[in-house]
């Protein structure tokens, strides 16, 4: 049997939990911020059952693939999922089959899986995690792509929601923004430090059962030895963290 799914969500916040502005990012230039994301969310533990070819797959929700610069979507390396209620019937799980996933280029991305709800991007994953057992690529297995590594939601607002409501949820990799910026959308539970900077935990978080994980923890899970303490870029300041639900 496969492994149960578990999900992280990945996202970094303001410290009053905002996420987005007029369909974006609220702010410009976290150059290394960004590169994080992208290692973090590529990376696939080794050694892995689901064989050397596996890779991730990222969640999101219609407006964030949209905010995507066109020139980095789909987000390389990793399976893109995304999630629109006017999504057709998602497709088979092995994309040799006719009508497989969208776009398929040449070094072995391909284009969006489109699903229309969260639930069922999870459903599609996990036969996508059944189907490779045996090890990836080989007869019956995931037909020369590999197998599901890790799984990330990374966004928005309303996909953030109904992951937080989720059991396979387990942690979230929260890159705090000490700078203010204005914000229209914002992350549905507040993490900590919402009143003063090295305050209590946030009450919020505290009630809800997340707790917020020790460094070494955060550096053994991305696998890299993560920036630690108050980053900056461009006068923005920020903080890695990660947080895990408490059982
Ligand atoms: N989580 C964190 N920590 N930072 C973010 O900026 C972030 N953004 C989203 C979700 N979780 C996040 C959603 N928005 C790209 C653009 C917007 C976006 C997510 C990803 C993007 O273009 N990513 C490229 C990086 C390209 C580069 O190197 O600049 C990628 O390959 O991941």
């Amino acid at each position: 049997m496969p492994p149960p799914l578990e999900l992280t969500i990945v996202l970094a916040a303001t410290r009053d939990m905002g996420i987005g502005l007029h369909g974006s990012l609220p702010w410009t230039g976290l150059k290394k911020e960004m590169a994080y994301f992208a290692r973090v969310t590529k990376r696939v533990p080794l050694p892995n059952a689901s064989g050397p070819s596996a890779r991730n797959a990222v969640i999101m929700g219609r407006r964030t693939w949209e905010s995507i610069p066109p020139r980095f979507r789909p987000l390389a390396g990793r399976l893109n999922v995304v999630i629109s209620r006017s999504a057709p019937p998602p497709p088979p799980t092995s994309s040799t089959a006719a009508g497989g996933e969208a776009g398929k280029g040449e070094m072995g991305e391909e284009g969006p899986v489109m699903v229309s709800s969260l639930e069922q991007a999870l459903s599609f994953l996990r036969k996508r995690q059944e189907q490779e057992i045996g090890g990836g690529g080989g007869e019956g297995g995931g037909a020369g792509e590999g197998g599901l590594g890790r799984v990330f939601v990374i966004g928005g607002g309303q996909v953030y929601t109904s992951a937080l409501a989720l059991k396979e949820t387990k942690r979230v990799l929260l890159t705090r923004v000490l700078t203010d910026f204005e914000c229209d959308t914002f992350f549905p539970l507040v993490l900590g430090e919402a009143e003063g900077e090295e305050g209590e935990e946030g009450q919020a978080a505290v009630e809800s059962g997340w707790r917020r994980s020790e460094k070494s923890a955060l550096d053994e899970w991305a696998g890299e030895v993560v920036p630690e303490g108050v980053q900056e870029e461009n006068g923005t300041r920020y903080e890695f963290q990660m947080w895990e639900r408490g059982e």
